[in-house]
């Protein structure tokens, strides 16, 4: 009896075609671009495969995988070593500039997998990793999914700088920035004839369209590298291979041969009654209507980063403090940007905890007054010495912390270590968790700050070293940051608590200095209010391991010196510096008065 013939799926007869083939071409056998291709390939010896889908059964739905994978509906559709390249425009110009050869000669990688990297999470570091891995010569997927938040926001690739963190953010300070510029702007003897209005819907608007161009471009970015983009939430099968989920629920099976983790991380809520009625900053930067009469939970830099544009907008903002402010970062720095915030109206309740949200309906009096109404939300909360505070707020806005996204993707399964107390995942100082072949950046990774620049660095080290065989690590001393309040805070180095800790508080000298930025003197605005500090180890020829500035522009000022810092600046050297003047960095080339001096460190002239 004859045997019948085994049916092939679409999916294993292009997978199959592509492992099994250098250059493999799928083609149809009357298209002229198609013979263009094997054309150019046979003149120059370069030996291909071609698969005419004209001329197999399977062939409309391994075109339409190769869409999905690629992006590219048209034939011919070329890959080498299992990467994608592109069609006959694409091969043409590949072959010309050399890339076609540095394709072939990157070599086929791992046969036994289908990639070379597959890496979890479309953020900054995932985009990095993979994107750098692929320019280099891996076949990479990088897969992608945005849960929504409890309150139904969900976004584009690019991770949460991108779309709720970072970006939108520092555009709402810029907005609240520019609104104190207008109050600012009549003391120039600009005629500014009506006090300024602010439109919640426009910023929102303006912002998510710079936010979908950015979506898009990450998109653009990943199918120019080459790199397989799959929009859909991933987790471990086996140490090698993945589940994939798309949103239409449709699962594939991936397998690589190393695995990068990069799935950051999603605000956490407090378990009391009533939260779901809260929001995050997931939802934040795209509320349909102003937040209007906002508490905001919280005093980490994302709570005190909120609460200062909200109020820059002109809203009525309360914050709700457990205990310090700015946990973390200096504390003389941090109540000076708790000073400023209270100066520019915020509200503080401290140390104060909310114990239960509710729902209060607008009363039907109330409703036919009004042109706009909403239900707002009653918080009681319980202040440290007890007293029971109740108030009533239009939106609540939790930022009282982040967890990792590192549960339910089978990393215990594998043998990945969890640190037992926030969840992340545990690494060496090449980032490779406890199975060889994973490795993990960005801020699932334990022990390392979470911030945009730092996922893509490791990103892209990491990259290096599993596809080169480079060896350069990702240093994580000496990373400057900067606290987007009103007034900016930027900072680098060690607070002055941490250096009392590491060095001894008779090894440490400190210098200061209060001052007001010229641009605030004529508007008569935050008088010495400004101040800057470098904390020095005396031991080490007065070398500076501590920069700290609230000032406006501060983010700008402190990249700069971070360079300083790492490498090794004295006092001396900054003092040995001709500033620039006027200008808020130049205070540091001349910052003379110590702490310990306990000199008046206010500034009275230029
Ligand atoms: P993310 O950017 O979070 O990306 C992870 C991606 O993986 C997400 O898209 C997620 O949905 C996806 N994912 C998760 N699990 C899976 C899965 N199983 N399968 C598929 N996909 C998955 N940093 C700065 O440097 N400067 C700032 O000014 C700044 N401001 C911030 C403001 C706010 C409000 C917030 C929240 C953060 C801010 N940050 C800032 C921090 C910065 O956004 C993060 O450090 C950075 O985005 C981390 O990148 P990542 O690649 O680790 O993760
Ligand atoms: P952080 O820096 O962990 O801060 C969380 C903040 O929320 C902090 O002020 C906490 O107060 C406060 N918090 C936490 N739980 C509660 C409850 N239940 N009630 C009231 N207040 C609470 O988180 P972020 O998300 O802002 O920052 C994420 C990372 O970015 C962080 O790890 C930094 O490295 C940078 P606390 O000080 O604990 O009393």
């Amino acid at each position: 009896m004859p045997t019948p013939p085994v049916s092939v799926s679409p999916e294993d007869e292009t997978n199959k075609f592509l492992k099994e083939n250098r250059v493999a071409v799928f083609s149809k056998s009357y298209c002229p671009f198609c013979e263009q291709v094997k054309d150019l390939l046979r003149t120059h010896r370069i030996p291909y495969s071609a698969l005419e889908l004209d001329l197999i059964d399977n062939g409309p739905a391994v075109q339409t995988i190769l869409f999905e994978r690629t992006g590219q509906k048209s034939v011919p559709n070329v890959f080498i070593n299992g990467r994608h390249l592109g069609g006959c425009d694409k091969t043409v110009e590949a072959h010309a500039d050399g890339t076609l050869q540095a394709m072939l000669n990157a070599g086929s990688g791992d046969a036994q997998y289908d990639y070379d990297l597959a890496v979890i999470g479309g953020g900054s570091g995932g985009l990095a990793c993979s994107k750098e891995a692929a320019r280099l010569g891996a076949r990479v997927v990088i897969c992608d999914f945005v849960k929504p938040s409890p309150k139904g926001t969900t976004w584009g690739l690019g991770g949460t700088c991108v779309n709720v963190g970072c970006i939108p953010k520092k555009l709402m300070h810029q907005t609240s920035l520019l609104g104190e510029a207008c109050s600012d702007a009549s003391k120039f003897g600009w005629s500014v004839t009506e006090s300024p209005q602010h439109s919640w819907e426009k910023m929102v608007k303006g912002i998510q369209g710079h936010i979908s161009s950015l979506n898009w471009g990450y998109r653009v970015q990943l199918r120019e590298r080459h790199v397989t983009y799959m929009n859909a939430y991933a987790e471990f099968v086996d140490a090698h291979t993945l589940r994939t989920v798309d949103k239409k629920g449709r699962e594939r099976l991936i397998s690589a041969r190393n695995v990068v983790l990069a799935m950051g991380g999603r605000p956490r809520i407090p378990d009391i009654p009533g939260a779901e009625l809260g929001i995050s900053s997931d939802d934040l930067f795209s509320l349909p209507r102003s937040p209007g009469r906002t508490l905001v939970v919280g005093a980490s830099y994302i709570a005190l980063e909120c609460a200062g544009f909200l109020r820059g907008l002109g809203l009525p903002v309360t914050v709700m403090v457990r205990s310090i402010l700015l946990r973390g970062f200096d504390q003389q720095m941090a109540e000076l940007v708790g000073e400023h915030l209270a100066q520019r109206g915020v509200r503080f309740l401290r140390p104060c905890v909310p114990t239960r949200l509710e729902r209060v309906e607008p009363d039907e009096e109330e409703e036919a007054d009004a042109a706009e109404t909403r239900p707002s939300i009653r918080v009681t909360a319980q202040m440290e010495d007890g007293t029971t505070l109740v108030a009533e707020y239009d939106t609540v806005l939790f930022a009282t912390g982040r967890r990792a996204c590192t549960a339910g993707i089978g990393l215990e399964k594998i043998g990945v270590r969890l640190s037992p107390k926030d969840g992340k995942v545990m690494c060496n100082e090449a980032e490779q968790t406890s199975v060889e072949h994973v490795y993990a950046v960005g801020d699932i990774l334990s022990g390392h700050p979470e911030l945009t620049p730092v996922a893509i660095q490791a990103g892209r080290q990491l990259a290096r070293r599993l596809v080169t065989g480079a060896t350069a690590l990702t240093d994580y001393q000496y990373i400057p940051t900067t606290v987007f309040t009103p007034a900016e805070y930027g900072c680098v180095g060690l607070s002055e608590e941490a250096a009392v800790e590491r060095y001894g508080e008779h090894d440490i000298e400190v210098f200061h200095q209060y001052f007001t930025p010229l641009e605030l003197t004529v508007p008569q605005r935050d008088e010495n209010a400004s101040y800057g500090k470098l904390i020095c180890v005396k031991s080490q020829r007065q070398r500076v391991v501590g920069f700290h500035l609230v000032a406006p522009h501060a983010g700008e000022v402190t990249q700069g010196f971070a360079v300083a810092l790492r490498l090794g600046a004295t006092k001396a050297d900054l003092d040995a510096s001709v500033g620039i003047h006027p200008t808020v960095a130049e205070q540091f080339t001349f910052m003379f008065i110590t702490k310990a001096s306990g000199a008046n460190s206010k500034s009275t002239g230029c």
